[in-house]
């Protein structure tokens, strides 16, 4: 098609480097295809056009004095990519591979996802390369303050709410939260994912992993399945791992790995959850020490894995939950797993599978969840969060965690249904990407040239 080949090509020149931020372009513009080709006015808005330019870019220095006293300097990011819906909406990563092009991706994809779950909240994203990983407390705290020194101006509860992401949740978000009260003397819901002492909502912390089971059992139930005894794969050890592997034992499921990445432990009997929160949450140590624990689980170090893929997607299982990073997940790798029997895939990570593995997905017509569809519990139960802080309420967690069922159940249904109105039933990236795109686009056009 020349207008995604038109496209990246631009995109390419304008915005030079940024290989994943291309890939989720592509992947949305390719199966915009049915709407772009009959749609003369998404044609005339230029709204491909807009909608792939971030409304405002902000990159800063984030300089910070660690323990022995020596100057550090890192780089933050917010992208502003979207408002069409609502207030920009989305996390912070922390992490040293974070650069332009990979916030840039997920400012992208948090657009679509944001429009799919039906709430007002508009898309994007930021983060620093900073490395959280051995850091002390006081370290992780000066960075916050530093980062929030600059950022504080460009947010607010009605123009822009971070969240978390890779490497910062609730002990983050708290540093962060402090230095933006400091700054502006406003006790305000500037920020999600908050401790439940001062303004954070029930279920968030949980949301995005149940959501993403939820998905997986809607996706299931259609097919007159469920998730009763289905062996599980889960990749990742962080807070969609946890909280998915927690609701796939309430639903009788059998979740038998997780991985960081240092490695993949597998456990046949099922992933000790309470070893696992003691790790990650708790001593934040590497996944090598499970084992010790559990001497009868096996670990299988990174550097022991394939070369073209990841050790954790080759152990045969009925259902897979992708939940660490983007790129996890390689065409070699959704190759075992459909050889392997797998029935469904449920992405609780950013895009995790490559775009030939989700080829391979969607040519076996297994269920596939993508993760602006599947992963979108997180960011709908963080706009839950807004709504309490701006009515002043707090629900329980029985009403958060209903209404979480509802939008995933939704969701499901918004991108089921509008795949099968494009003649592909079973293939819910097209369905999702066409949902969360028309809603977007809509707004746009009825908002002018903005
Ligand atoms: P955490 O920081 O809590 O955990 C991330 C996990 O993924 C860790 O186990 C980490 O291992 C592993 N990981 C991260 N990067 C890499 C890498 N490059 N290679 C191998 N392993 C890696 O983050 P979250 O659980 O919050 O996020 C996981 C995914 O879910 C991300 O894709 C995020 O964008 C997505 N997501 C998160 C939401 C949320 O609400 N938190 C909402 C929707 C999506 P290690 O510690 O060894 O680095
Ligand atoms: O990718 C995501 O949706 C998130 N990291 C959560 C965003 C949010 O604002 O809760």
């Amino acid at each position: 098609m020349t207008y995604i080949h038109d496209t990246i090509v631009r995109l390419q020149k304008t915005s030079p480097a940024q290989a994943e931020f291309y890939q989720a372009v592509e992947e949305v513009l390719d199966s915009l295809q049915p709407i772009l080709e009959t749609s003369e006015q998404y044609k005339r808005h230029a709204i491909i056009e807009r909608i792939v330019e971030p409304e405002r870019q902000i990159m800063f220095r984030v300089p910070w004095v660690d323990d022995q006293g020596n100057v550090q300097v890192n780089k933050g990011y917010r992208i502003e990519f979207n408002s069409a819906l609502g207030p920009y909406k989305g996390g912070l990563r922390f992490h040293p591979s974070v650069n332009a092009g990979i916030i840039k991706f997920l400012g992208f994809e948090q657009i679509f996802k944001n429009a799919l779950t039906g709430l007002p909240i508009g898309g994007g994203k930021g983060g620093a390369n900073f490395d959280p990983k051995g850091k002390s407390d006081g370290e992780i705290m000066r960075f916050c303050q530093s980062f929030i020194n600059e950022l504080y101006r460009h947010i607010g509860p009605t123009t822009d709410v971070p969240a978390g992401d890779i490497g910062v949740g609730a002990r983050e978000i708290g540093y962060m939260f402090g230095q933006y009260k400091r700054l502006t003397g406003n006790y305000d819901g500037v920020f999600t994912g908050k401790s439940l002492l001062w303004g954070g909502s029930l279920v968030r912390k949980e949301a995005t992993g149940y959501g993403c089971v939820y998905f997986a059992q809607y996706m299931l139930e259609a097919k007159g399945d469920t998730l009763a005894g289905k062996r599980c794969l889960v990749s990742g050890a962080g807070n969609v791992a946890i909280y998915t592997i927690e609701k796939l034992y309430q639903l009788g499921a059998r979740p038998v790995t997780c991985s960081d990445s240092s490695g993949t432990v597998y456990h046949e009997t099922g992933i000790n959850l309470e070893t696992l929160k003691e790790l990650k949450e708790v001593r934040k140590v590497r996944l090598n020490e499970y084992v010790t624990a559990h001497p009868e689980a096996k670990f299988i170090p990174a550097a022991d894995y394939p070369a073209d893929g990841n050790a954790v997607w080759r152990i045969p299982a009925e259902l897979a939950f992708p939940c660490a990073t983007q790129n996890e997940l390689s065409e070699a790798d959704a190759q075992a797993l459909v050889a392997n029997g797998v029935i469904g895939v449920s992405e609780g990570a950013n895009m995790p599978s490559t775009q030939d593995a989700v080829e391979v997905f969607l040519d076996a017509k297994i269920c596939y969840g993508p993760g602006k569809a599947a992963n979108a519990g997180g960011v709908a139960t963080s706009q839950l969060e807004m709504a309490q802080n701006a009515s002043m309420q707090r629900w329980s967690f029985e009403e958060v965690d209903e209404k979480l069922k509802v939008i995933m159940k939704n969701i499901f249904l918004s991108a089921s249904g509008t795949a099968a109105e494009f003649g592909e039933p079973h293939n819910l990236v097209l369905g999702a990407n066409i949902a969360g795109f028309r809603r977007v686009a809509d707004a746009m056009i009825e908002q002018g040239v903005v």
